[in-house]
C-alpha cells in the first residue's frame, strides 16, 4: 500500500439526491474548475479524469420514502460507482473521487474496501453521517453513509457492492465532528468508534489528533481510505457548503492532517465531497479542496 506516484484516475459524480440543497451536483466541474488535474501534473503525477457518472436529475424523480429520500436511484449511482472504482483499483490507480453530496461514499467505499482484507477509514467531517433510515432526522442519505459502511442502514444500501460490513469499527476515526445527532451518538458508543471532536483538536492539537488517528487507521489494516466533506473544514474557509456549522477545522489544521497523511504514506483512495459552488463566494470551496488534494498528495513548500 501507500504506493508512491501511482497513477491516478479521477471520477466525478454529480450527486445532490442525498442532500437536500441544490448546487452540490456542480461539485465536480466546481474542483475541475479550480485546476484539480494541473495540480496533479505539476506534482509528477500520471492524472486520467474518467469524467463523470451519469446521476439522475432531481426534478424528474419523485422523493419516495420520507426517510430514505431517493433510495432506489441512490443505489443505481452508488452501484455504477462501486463497479468503477472496482476497475480503477484493478488497473493499479489511485481512485480520486469528487462530489456530490456525501451519500457517493457508499459506492466508493464498497468499491474499494474490497481490495482490501481491512480498510481503515478516515472521515473528516463537522458531521458523524451515523443515521439510518430509524435515527435521520432529514431523510436525506448523506446522513448515513458511514453507518452504511459498517453495515448499519437499509439492506439496500448496506449491500451495494454484494457484501457487508465494508469496514470495521476499530479502524475507524471521525476528525472534526461538531453536530450529532442522539442516534450517532448512541452508535458511536456502541460501536466505540473514535471520534476527533473539535474540543479534542483545540486540546490535543491536530499534529496529536492525526498521529493517533493514523495509528487507529493502519492498525492491521492493508489500506486506507479518506472520505473528506468540505464542511469539517471551518465556514470562514469552506462556505460553499449546504450544512455549515460554525468553530470547524481551520484552512492550516486541514493542511497539516492531510500533509501528515501523506507523510505516512498509507492512502490508498480518496473522496472530495459536498462542495456546493452556488453557495460559494467565487469558488473558494473548490480552491480549498484542491489546495487539499495538492497536500494529499505529497505538496511541500520546500
Ligand atoms: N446529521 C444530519 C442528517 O443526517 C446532517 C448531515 N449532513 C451532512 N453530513 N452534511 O455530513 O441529516
Ligand atoms: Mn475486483
Ligand atoms: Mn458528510
Ligand atoms: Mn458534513
Amino acid at each position: 500500500m501507500g504506493k508512491v506516484k501511482q497513477p491516478i484516475s479521477i471520477v466525478g459524480v454529480p450527486m445532490d439526491l442525498g442532500a437536500d440543497r441544490r448546487g452540490v451536483d456542480m461539485g465536480p466541474s466546481a474542483i475541475r474548475y479550480a485546476l484539480v488535474q494541473e495540480k496533479l501534473a505539476s506534482l509528477g503525477y500520471e492524472v486520467e479524469d474518467l469524467g463523470n457518472l451519469q446521476v439522475p436529475t432531481l426534478e424528474s424523480y419523485h422523493e419516495g420514502q420520507q426517510q430514505l429520500k431517493y433510495l432506489r436511484e441512490i443505489c443505481a449511482v452508488s452501484e455504477d460507482l462501486a463497479r468503477t472504482l472496482d476497475k480503477i483499483v484493478e488497473r493499479e490507480r489511485f481512485p480520486l473521487v469528487l462530489g456530490g453530496d456525501h451519500s457517493i461514499a457508499i459506492g466508493t467505499i464498497a468499491g474499494v474496501a474490497r481490495h482490501h482484507q481491512r480498510m481503515g477509514l478516515i472521515w473528516f467531517d463537522a458531521h458523524g453521517d451515523l443515521n439510518t433510515e430509524y435515527t435521520t432526522p432529514s431523510g436525506n442519505i448523506h446522513g448515513m453513509p458511514l453507518a452504511v459502511g459498517l453495515g448499519f442502514g437499509h439492506s439496500d444500501l448496506i449491500n451495494i457492492g454484494g457484501y457487508t460490513p465494508k469496514i470495521h469499527a476499530q479502524n475507524i476515526v471521525i476528525i472534526g465532528a461538531r453536530q450529532l445527532d442522539e442516534g450517532e451518538r448512541k452508535l458511536i458508543r456502541e460501536q466505540q468508534i473514535r471520534v476527533f471532536t473539535m474540543h479534542d483538536i483545540d486540546r490535543l492539537g491536530m499534529a496529536k489528533v492525526m498521529d493517533e488517528a493514523l495509528q487507529i487507521v493502519t492498525d492491521g489494516t492493508d489500506g486506507v481510505h479518506l472520505s473528506l466533506d468540505l464542511d469539517g473544514l471551518d465556514p470562514k474557509d469552506a462556505p460553499g457548503v449546504g450544512t455549515p456549522v460554525a468553530g470547524g477545522i481551520t484552512y492550516r489544521e486541514s493542511h497539516l492532517a492531510l500533509e501528515m497523511l501523506s507523510e505516512a504514506n498509507v492512502l490508498t483512495s480518496a473522496e472530495f465531497v459536498e462542495v456546493n459552488p452556488i453557495l460559494d463566494d467565487a469558488n473558494r470551496t473548490a480552491k480549498v479542496a484542491v489546495a487539499l488534494i495538492g497536500s494529499v498528495f505529497g505538496e511541500k513548500v520546500l
